[in-house]
């Protein structure tokens, strides 16, 4: 028998024997006897007895036995598509935020059954061992962890693919709460090695530079004219699809010195000067940007992305060229899909590529070009819009800036052509922006040179071809397409929610993991009352784990019994986590006037990171702890209101706190969310939605039925509609509640011994416009949240909503959002390991 017929697709209790032929070698001995690799492991690599072994050593060494169970699979992964020979797609990202390995690599390769019984561990050291692996947070938000999530689906569902990203030495930071306010920590995640990467020095590629760059008190600074190079060394990482068939590759590049010490300046004496540039080439990698929406210009980034496209690229060549002779195959045989701007040097990059190596003709090369690449755009701020200053072009690639001026000369021809006499429409899809330093529309870029641009949700695509570049989607209708976001199931059902995950398999079987459409089959169970009592349990669980996980690590004590009503995501003005401040503190003023009002005992979680540079943000989450603080002190309301702020938002957080959600707030400003991937995830484990109509929610309340949804606000043609006119004075003199909320903060109700210092808020709403209209949706925040609080009385009524929310999540998952990808714009099929 081959073996791949032994292989049989994705099933969840697999024999021993099938697992033993299947990985060619046994995980664990499951005897328990010495030889067992765990065991090995500890007593090679750290020379350790087992019993003596501290946590740290057991997550190594149970760690690297996964890798050794799964490294044939990924080799053969690798020589299979060398042999097979398909098109291949490239996601290249600036952000991959991955969070933990383990637990996940030993879900989708099938092996939990075994792996705990053979380390021999109890419950609690396992979790304990799982503690011991940082999160691997390269990334930002959304947009990264989109690409993790496709990661998974793309080898779930056996595709040829890979990730490109950056092996950046510090992640995203870590967040701490000091006296309310954030304070920024490194995120040292590579101090101890990270048993999942490896190096592969063989392949290293070298990334030239028309300039020097040095470090110059913190700042990059350029040195025109020296030309120098930085060598890009790849650290592979294993992306293990469900069922442990396909397992595909996720490249990271760390930027080293080209030779570690420059002997001319050595022999000189100039220790510390070679040391220099040393340093400087490795900067490029050195850490994350942790901006996920204003663009700070600053020259450190451009060099990243810069390296990122270049490392890349010539990495894909070379394996192209391994495979073909022929250029023109180019596009038949690689798509490579851009994640957001961030990557688009991709364009010049390939054509200097066609041109300059290949040396093919402009309209030949322009074209295998655009029918290569494709981008997504992930969002309409203006303000976080890539507008590169040309002279960084010119500064670290002449060459590019070159090739960017030829495309935006063809380009205005183009439009001309199209529209005689036009002019202003040139100026307006031109890739160059005239000002008092001219700037790259690194989107304008993007679109012109690929041969598809979507959006992440249907409304988001829609005001992405009618607003933001409406003149582009004019002139090439037919590149505009959307592809609504969606989430792995099996990260953030089937691992992160074992107990839903269990009651779900019991009554529809467990095909929902790599088909979660599937899931409306529990519609018919919505009223069943012993399934009803399941899934309620399930959640009593989950509620029950986390509340006692966070008793544990932050010392904080919340009630199960309460509502847990949640918004984790990074902390920004449109997402309208001051909408929220306002609403609690209306609740509580109700409260506080009249104790014996009836109301659900409530549990308010935040989570999220501010932009460190971003200061109104900054204070949000001061005032939110300041919140707090205040209702905590409060005995008027004590075990009826809490608010709880959880420090470092982070993957393995979410992980925790979604499952044990009861209500999901999703409440930006209408028209300003892309889509949103959180609220997916809340869906999927049974929380009800507190939202408005923007991006993906739309979509779910779609599915779920809109008397299963909590939608209020204005929608997103409201808010474009009411700008001109909108006054957030009017609600202050109209509406009592929303003033006495107001009068509390600038009373400095919250702020008792540091008066004043909320002052921005209070402006910004009623002095500064109230941009992002959250006095506009308060009143109707307010009835949609008591809507929902009245449900909370009737668990049955609640259960239903909250089941038919889940079997209503199907069209959520990444494969579906895979899927349309690899046959809309890729053209890319499965390619089954053999
Ligand atoms: C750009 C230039 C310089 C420095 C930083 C940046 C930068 C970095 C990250 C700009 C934007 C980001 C991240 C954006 C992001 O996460 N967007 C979110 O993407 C999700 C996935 O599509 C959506 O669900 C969210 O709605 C969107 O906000």
């Amino acid at each position: 028998m081959s073996q791949a017929a032994i292989i049989s697709p994705a099933a969840p209790h697999m024999s021993r024997q099938g697992l033993l032929e299947r990985y060619g070698c046994g995980p664990f001995h499951f005897t328990g006897d010495r030889d067992a690799l765990y065991e090995r492991h500890l007593l090679f690599d750290n020379v350790i007895d087992a019993q003596k072994a501290g946590l740290r050593e057991k997550f190594e060494a149970a760690a690297h036995a996964i890798r050794d169970v799964l490294s044939q699979r990924w080799v053969l992964t690798g020589s299979t598509y060398e042999r097979q020979n398909p098109k291949r797609a490239y996601y290249l990202s600036m952000e991959f935020l991955i969070g933990r390995s383990l637990a996940n690599n030993i879900t989708n390769l099938q092996l939990e059954p075994f792996v705990a019984r053979a380390t021999g561990q109890t419950n609690l050291d396992w979790l304990g061992l799982l503690e011991q692996e940082p999160d691997a947070g390269l990334g930002n938000g959304g947009l990264g962890r989109l690409a993790a999530c496709f990661l998974d689906s793309m080898a779930t569902m056996q595709l040829p693919a890979m990730g490109y990203g950056l092996r950046y030495e510090y992640g995203m930071f870590r967040q701490s709460i000091e006296d309310g306010w954030q304070r920024e920590y490194p995120d040292n995640w590579l101090r101890r090695p990270d048993p999942w990467e490896v190096e592969r020095l063989e392949e290293a590629v070298e990334v030239s530079l028309d300039s020097s760059f040095e470090l110059q008190n913190g700042a990059l600074r350029a040195v025109p004219g020296r030309p120098s190079s930085i060598l890009g060394i790849p650290f592979d990482r294993p992306v293990v699809g469900y069922g442990g068939e396909t397992i595909n590759t996720l490249r990271l590049w760390d930027a080293a010195a080209q030779d570690y010490f420059q002997l001319d300046n050595f022999s000189h004496g100039d220790f510390v000067g070679a040391f220099a540039a040393s340093i400087a080439a490795n900067t490029p990698t050195r850490v994350l940007y942790p901006d996920d929406s204003t663009q700070q210009g600053q020259a450190l980034r451009f060099l990243q992305e810069y390296f990122l496209v270049t490392c890349s690229l010539a990495d894909l060549i070379r394996r192209f060229r391994r495979g073909n002779s022929d250029w023109s195959l180019l596009p038949d045989k690689v798509a490579i899909q851009l994640n957001d701007t961030h990557p688009s040097l991709a364009v010049p990059e390939l054509m200097r590529i066609l041109l300059d190596d290949a040396r093919l003709g402009w309209d030949e090369a322009w074209d295998i070009t655009r029918r290569t690449l494709a981008y997504t755009n992930h969002t309409l701020l203006p303000e976080a819009l890539e507008k590169w200053p040309l002279r960084y072009l010119e500064l670290v690639r002449r060459r590019h800036l070159d090739i960017v001026l030829e495309i935006d000369r063809r380009l205005g021809a183009e439009v001309r052509d199209r529209y005689p006499g036009d002019e202003e429409r040139v100026g307006r899809t031109s890739l160059v922006e005239r000002g008092p330093e001219d700037r790259v529309r690194m989107a304008n870029l993007a679109i012109v040179g690929s041969h598809s641009t979507n959006g992440v949700a249907a409304i988001h695509s829609q005001l992405l071809r009618e607003n933001t570049v409406r003149d582009l989607a004019e002139l090439y209708p037919e590149r505009f397409n959307n592809k609504t976001n969606g989430v792995t199931p099996r990260r953030w059902l089937l691992l992160a929610n074992p107990e839903l995950a269990q009651v779900v398999t019991d009554v529809i079987g467990d095909g929902w993991t790599t088909e979660l459409s599937q899931l409306a089959g529990l519609r018919r169970f919505a009223s069943d009352p012993s399934f009803v009592e399941a899934f309620a349990g399930a959640k009593r669980e989950a509620k029950l784990r986390f509340a006692a996980w966070l008793s544990s690590r932050h010392g904080q004590v919340v009630d199960p019994d309460s509502i847990f009503d949640c918004q984790i995501k990074r902390i920004h003005e449109y997402k309208r986590q001051l909408l929220n401040a306002l609403r609690i503190i209306v609740l509580y003023d109700r409260l506080r006037a009249d104790p014996d009002l009836e109301m659900a005992p409530r549990t308010f979680f935040f989570a999220g990171k501010a932009a460190p540079a971003y200061v109104l943000a900054k204070l949000i989450i001061k005032f939110i702890n300041n919140l707090a603080r205040t209702i905590d002190g409060d005995p008027v309301v004590r075990g009826r209101l809490k608010v709880v702020f959880l420090p470092d938002y982070c993957v393995s957080l979410a992980e925790r706190l979604i499952p044990a959600a009861d209500v999901s707030n999703q409440i930006s400003t209408a028209g300003y969310e892309a889509s949103g991937t959180s609220n997916m995830k809340f869906m999927m484990n049974g929380a009800l939605t507190l939202g408005t109509r923007d991006g993906a929610t739309i979509e779910m309340m779609e599915e779920a039925g809109e008397e299963n949804f909590f939608l209020f606000g204005l929608n997103a043609e409201e808010v474009a509609e009411s700008r001109s006119w909108y006054n957030p004075r009017w609600h202050y003199d109209n509406e009592p509640e929303t003033r006495a909320a107001l009068d509390l903060i600038a009373g400095d109700y919250f702020s008792r011994y540091e008066p004043g210092i909320f002052a921005p808020l209070h402006e910004a709403l009623l002095e500064h416009g109230d941009h992002y209209m959250h006095l506009a949706d308060l009143t109707s925040y307010l009835e949609a949240d008591g809507r929902l609080c009245r449900l909370y009385a009737d668990a049955g009524g609640w259960a239903r909503k909250a089941i038919l929310n889940v079997a209503g999540s199907g069209k959520f998952s990444s494969d579906r959002t895979i899927a349309q990808y690899a046959s809309e714009i890729w053209n890319v099929k499965a390619c089954p390991v053999m």
